[in-house]
């Protein structure tokens, strides 16, 4: 059997990671097998770009180079690790994908959005995720979360926003296609995160096992 693409979005703290342990944990014990990954990264040479992307100290990629950067690093994710997990029949979790792509470069840093789904179209060849969680909240609680782990990099150094238009870009691309996502309030506390999370991951299997 085929397997599923689950990604997980949100903005700056929103608790994406957190969020894929618990899905990896609850769907394993269902004994699905599953792969937990992440955007930009996932392979050695997809790390390399995502430690330039992250990078305060060098210099800093214009928005285009910013752009292309990232879909590289995705064609090399999705080649290398993505899509073979799929068709060993498991089940992917990735931590960010293309909706940060829109909401990031194009919401945020004002590239069209015509561009970067021209270069989806390209890269992804038709790579869609099967389902995309996007846990939302303020941009500020995140902001003070993500400050409370230590060293900021080079997105956590924008500034409030940047964050504003990051979190309304993900919300319009809700409010396009709602079927897509699942939205989970992150504000709540984790114990009802959990909660919603396990709810949605026997919803996935009894919709795969039909
Ligand atoms: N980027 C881009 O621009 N374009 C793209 O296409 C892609 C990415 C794919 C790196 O991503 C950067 O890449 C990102 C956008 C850009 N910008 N930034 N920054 P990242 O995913 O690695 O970066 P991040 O958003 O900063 O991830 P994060 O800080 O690791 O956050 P998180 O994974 O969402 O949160 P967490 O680590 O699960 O939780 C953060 C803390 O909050 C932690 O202490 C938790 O215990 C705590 N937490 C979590 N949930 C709760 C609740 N419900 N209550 C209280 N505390 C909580």
């Amino acid at each position: 059997m085929a397997g599923r693409f689950i990604t997980i979005e949100g903005g700056e703290g929103a608790g994406k990671s957190t969020a894929q342990l618990r899905l990896r944990a609850t769907l394993e014990s269902r004994g699905i097998s599953v792969v937990c990954t992440r955007e930009p990264g996932g392979t050695p040479l997809a790390e390399s770009i995502r430690q330039t992307l992250l990078d305060v100290e060098g210099e800093a990629p214009v928005e285009m180079a910013e752009l292309l950067l990232i879909f590289a690093s995705r064609a090399q994710h999705l080649a290398k690790v993505i899509e073979p997990a799929l068709a060993a029949g498991k089940w992917v979790i990735c931590d960010r994908f293309t909706d940060a792509t829109f909401a990031y470069q194009g919401a945020a840093r004002g590239l069209s959005n015509e561009l970067i789904s021209t270069l989806e179209r390209l890269v992804q060849e038709g790579r869609q995720p099967d389902a995309v969680i996007l846990m939302d909240l303020q941009p500020h609680i995140g902001m003070e979360r993500a400050k409370s782990r230590g060293a900021l990099d080079r997105f956590e150094q924008e500034q409030h926003h940047f964050y504003e238009r990051v979190r309304s870009g993900y919300l319009a691309r809700v409010h396009e296609n709602p079927a897509r996502y699942t939205v989970i309030d992150a504000e709540q506390e984790l114990q009802s995160v959990y909660n919603e999370l396990d709810k949605l991951a026997d919803r996935w299997i009894s919709e795969h096992d039909r």
